[in-house]
C-alpha cells in the first residue's frame, strides 16, 4: 500500500492510508457479518487505544478500499455492493464517525476494486480496477468522491493479479 509521504499532509511523518485520526499509527476497521462496523484506534505498541462505531452497512456491501479520499490525512472507506455494482464513499471524521457520504458511480459486477492509491499523485486516493476478463481501469477521484476521469492503463491477462502497486 501506500508508503510515499509527499500526498496526505497528516501529523505523522510517515502517512498510513489505514489511519483513522491521523496519528501516524495504523488502525484496524472490523466488519461484522451482520453489517455492524467497529474501528479501533491502535496504540504504537499494538495495543487497542480505544474503538468506535462508524455505523452500520447492509450485508450486501463490503470494503472495497481504506485510503485518504480527501486529503485530510483521516482515511476513508470504499464500499462496494457486488450484487448490482453500486459504491460508496464514507468520508470519516477523526472520531471514527463518518461525516459524508459520496457516490462515486457503478461499476459493473464483473468488476472487482484491485487497489486503492493516489496514481497521480494529487493527494487524492483513486481506484484501481481490475475485470474478470483482464481488462483494468484507473478512476481518478475528486475530492468530493465523484469521479473525475477513467484511464485504461492496458491489459493484462486473467492469470495475473494484482499483488502491489506502489513500491
Ligand atoms: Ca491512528
Ligand atoms: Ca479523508
Ligand atoms: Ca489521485
Amino acid at each position: 500500500m501506500k508508503g510515499g509521504e509527499e500526498g496526505g499532509r497528516g501529523k505523522g511523518e510517515q502517512d498510513s492510508p489505514l489511519d483513522f485520526n491521523d496519528d501516524g499509527v495504523a488502525d484496524i476497521l472490523w466488519r461484522h457479518r451482520n453489517g455492524n462496523n467497529r474501528i479501533w484506534f491502535m496504540d504504537d505498541n499494538g495495543k487497542r487505544n480505544r474503538q468506535a462505531n462508524p455505523g452500520r452497512l447492509g450485508k450486501a456491501w463490503d470494503v472495497a478500499g481504506v485510503a485518504d479520499f480527501n486529503n485530510d490525512g483521516v482515511a476513508d472507506i470504499l464500499w462496494r455492493n457486488g450484487n448490482n455494482g453500486n459504491n460508496r464513499i464514507w468520508f470519516m471524521d477523526d472520531n471514527g464517525k463518518r461525516s459524508a457520504q459520496a457516490n462515486p458511480g457503478k461499476l459493473g459486477k464483473a468488476w472487482d476494486v484491485a487497489g486503492v492509491d493516489d496514481f497521480n499523485d494529487d493527494g487524492l486516493a483513486d481506484i484501481l480496477w481490475r475485470h474478470r476478463n483482464g481488462a483494468n481501469r484507473i478512476w481518478f477521484m475528486d475530492d468530493d468522491g465523484t469521479l473525475d476521469s477513467s484511464v485504461n492503463p492496458g491489459n493484462i491477462g486473467k492469470a495475473w493479479d494484482v499483488a502491489a502497486y506502489d513500491v
